[in-house]
């Protein structure tokens, strides 16, 4: 069908803060190599403390997609992002040692710290699926356009960075995301309006968050 998605006519209307997010220059400058160690050094620790909240979050989701999806590919698809995450928590600490980041005396900053109480209040049982879904589909998107599009042609990536980039911008990881879209576009399309007013809500929240994020690795 020649019919947009509700997730892609979002990402149409809000096309100045999904830029901001997934071409930051944070993003900018590893894509041009300019990026200095002490902005990445910031970022992976705080990423490190992120990514141990967000794996309660994932697990939330799967409870949700088990009581309330009717389709049961969906558990398998989320349960294929638990497994990356469970990928990602090793490869973080090794990662920390490389660069002599101490990842058990990073502090959380307060972006981070409201970024995740946002997933802690994503993982209540009074958040519907359809919400909670498009929230991870947009999470997860922000890194992968913005880590693939430091891969793209014309990157002066430095080669110590290049593996950070794959991991979130390989094409595995897109077709994931994109299997995510799919799951939020199918949900959608049977929501109330009330919820499809919730759910561009929360996209727009992860969205500025993710901004936020970005921004710490500055100060
Ligand atoms: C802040 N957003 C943030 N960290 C991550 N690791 C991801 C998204 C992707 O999974």
């Amino acid at each position: 069908s020649n019919k947009t998605n509700r997730t892609e006519s979002w990402v149409q209307k809000h096309t100045s803060i999904y830029k901001q997010a997934t071409r930051h220059p944070f993003i900018l400058s590893i894509r041009d190599g300019t990026i200095d160690s002490s902005s990445f050094n910031k970022w992976l620790g705080q990423d490190y403390i992120y990514v141990r909240a967000f794996v309660p979050f994932v697990a939330s989701l799967l409870v949700k997609a088990c009581e309330e999806s009717d389709d049961s590919s969906d558990m398998d698809i989320i349960l294929g992002g638990m497994a990356s995450l469970n990928d990602e928590i090793p490869w973080f600490k090794e990662e920390a040692s490389r660069w002599e980041v101490s990842l058990t005396t990073v502090v959380p900053q307060r972006a981070n710290v409201t970024y995740c109480s946002l997933l802690k209040r994503l993982m209540s049982s009074e958040i519907e699926y359809t919400v909670a879904i498009t929230a991870f589909w947009a999470i997860e998107t922000v890194y992968q356009e913005s880590f693939a599009h430091c891969l793209e042609d014309g990157s002066k990536i430095p080669e110590e960075l290049k593996q950070t980039c794959q991991r979130w911008g390989n094409s595995g990881f897109g077709q994931y995301c994109h299997s995510l879209q799919n799951i939020a576009d199918r949900c959608l399309e049977k929501a109330s309006i009330d919820i499809i007013a919730k759910a561009e809500r929360v996209f727009l929240t992860v969205l500025e968050h993710e901004v936020e994020f970005w921004n710490m690795s500055k100060g």
